[in-house]
C-alpha cells in the first residue's frame, strides 16, 4: 500500500493536466495521429449474417487454438490436455504435456507454431508453473507428432509469486524469429508493473531458446530484467505480430472497466496501475489518472469490461470488407468484438456471434480467412468455424 502511495503521491506532483484528456467516441477519425486520445468503445450490433460450424466439441476449458498447415487445429484446455483435432473434427489428446499449475486461472494455456513449423514441426505452449506459493508464466518448447509432444520448458517468469491470478501467457512470434510472452501482475503485483526488476505486468521478448532477445531496450541499464519489451501492463491475454504494418497489438484486461487495446512499442510504459480508466472490484478509485504525461496511452479502451480474451486481425477474400480490422474475443460479454481499424487507430467496433451467447476465449483467423473461435466451458467447450452466411 506504501508503495502505491508513494506512485500515486508523486503523480500527483508532477502535473494534473494529465487528469483533462477527456477521451470521446466522436474523436474517432481516420485523420487521427498516434497521440490522439483513446477512443472509448461504443460497440453495437452487427448485422452481418455469419454462418457458424462446431467442429469440435467437449473441451475442458479450452484456453489456445493453433491452426496446422495441414487443415488440422491444436486446442489447449486450462484443465491440462493438449489436444490435436483433424480437420473432420477427430480429437487425439496429445502425450507428453508440461505438468501445469491448475489453480483459478492457472494451467495451460496458449499455444502456437514455430514461424519454421513446416521444416521444424515445433510448437511453443505457455502455462503455469510452481504451486501456491511460487509460481509463475513458463515456455515448453516441444516437437509434435501425431500424438504426442516432446520438448522441454525454455523459461519461466521471475521472481514466482503466490496467487494463481493474472498470467498473461499470451505467445507471439515476431519476422525477426524471437517470441513474445505477454505476463500478467500477479492482481497483487500491481505496483510492480512499474519496475524494471521483475516480469511482472511486462511484455518479454525471447530468443527461440528462451533466452532475452538482442536489442531488448532495456538491456545494459542497472536493476532492469533484459527479456522485458513493454511494461505497465495489467493482465495482457490478446496479442498479435501484424506484419503487413509491423505492429504489435496487446490487449488487456482492466480492472472494473478500462480493458485496453494498446500499439506496443519497445521501451513504452503503458501505464497500469499509474494510469487506467477503471476502478477497483470493491469500487475504490486505483488511481485518479486515466492517462499519465511520459506513460502511453491505450489507442482504445472497453468501459464497461467486456474481459477481452484472444485476438486476430482479419485478413483474406472471405471477410474482404473486414481486411486489417481486430477481432477480439470477449469473455464477460459472451461475444466475438470487431474493433474496425484504418490508419493504425480503432474508429468503430460491432459486435458479432451475441446470439451465441458463449464466453470466448481464443480467435484465430485461417488462410481460407475463415474464423475460428474457442468457447470457454468447464466441460463442454467448443471450437467453432465462423464463415459468411
Ligand atoms: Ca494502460
Amino acid at each position: 500500500m506504501f508503495r502505491s502511495f508513494l506512485i500515486l503521491s508523486t503523480a500527483l506532483g508532477l502535473g494534473l493536466s494529465a487528469c483533462s484528456a477527456k477521451p470521446s467516441a466522436e474523436t474517432a477519425s481516420s485523420t487521427q495521429t498516434e497521440s490522439a486520445a483513446p477512443v472509448l468503445s461504443t460497440a453495437v450490433v452487427d448485422t452481418a449474417k455469419l454462418q457458424t460450424q462446431t467442429i469440435a466439441a467437449g473441451f475442458k476449458a479450452p484456453w489456445g487454438l493453433a491452426l496446422l498447415p495441414d487443415g488440422g487445429y491444436i486446442v489447449t484446455e486450462k484443465m491440462g490436455g493438449i489436444i490435436r483435432v483433424a480437420a473432420d473434427g477427430t480429437k487425439t489428446p496429445l502425450s507428453g504435456v508440461p505438468d501445469s499449475y491448475q489453480a483459478r486461472q492457472g494451467g495451460l494455456m496458449d499455444i502456437v507454431l514455430s514461424p519454421n513449423y513446416a521444416a521444424d514441426s515445433t510448437v511453443y505452449v505457455s502455462y503455469a508453473y510452481g504451486d501456491s506459493r511460487a509460481n509463475g508464466t513458463a515456455i515448453f518448447k516441444a516437437v509434435l507428432g501425431e500424438d504426442s509432444l516432446s520438448g522441454e520448458t525454455i523459461f519461466k517468469t521471475s521472481p514466482p509469486k503466490d496467487t494463481a491470478n493474472h498470467y498473461g501467457a499470451k505467445l507471439a512470434f515476431m519476422p525477426d524469429g524471437n517470441v513474445l510472452l505477454s505476463m500478467g501482475e500477479g492482481y497483487s503485483y500491481r505496483e510492480q508493473a512499474q519496475d524494471l526488476d521483475n516480469h511482472f505486468g511486462k511484455l518479454l521478448r525471447l530468443t527461440p531458446e528462451g533466452k532475452a532477445a538482442p536489442g531488448n531496450p532495456f538491456i545494459g541499464k542497472d536493476g532492469a530484467l533484459p527479456e522485458i519489451y513493454s511494461y505497465g501492463h495489467r493482465n495482457p491475454q490478446g496479442l498479435i505480430y501484424d506484419a503487413a504494418s509491423g505492429t504489435i497489438w496487446m490487449h488487456e484486461h482492466g480492472p472494473k472497466g478500462g480493458d485496453e487495446l494498446n500499439r506496443i512499442k519497445a521501451g513504452d510504459n503503458y501505464g497500469w496501475p499509474v494510469a487506467t480508466f477503471g476502478i477497483d472490484y470493491s469500487g475504490a478509485q486505483i488511481s485518479p489518472f486515466e492517462t499519465y504525461e511520459g506513460m502511453t496511452d491505450s489507442i482504445y479502451y472497453w468501459k464497461p469490461s467486456i474481459a477481452p480474451s484472444g485476438m486476430a486481425m482479419v485478413r483474406g477474400d472471405m471477410f474482404a470488407d473486414w481486411s486489417g480490422d481486430l477481432l477480439v474475443g470477449g469473455l464477460a460479454s459472451r461475444d466475438l468484438r470487431r474493433v474496425k481499424m484504418d490508419g493504425g487507430r480503432a474508429v468503430s467496433e460491432t459486435i458479432l456471434l451475441d446470439d451465441l451467447g458463449l464466453r470466448i476465449r481464443d480467435v484465430r483467423v485461417g488462410p481460407d480467412g475463415a474464423i475460428y473461435v474457442l468457447t470457454d466451458e468447464k466441460s463442454d467447450g467448443k471450437l467453432i468455424r465462423v464463415t459468411p452466411q
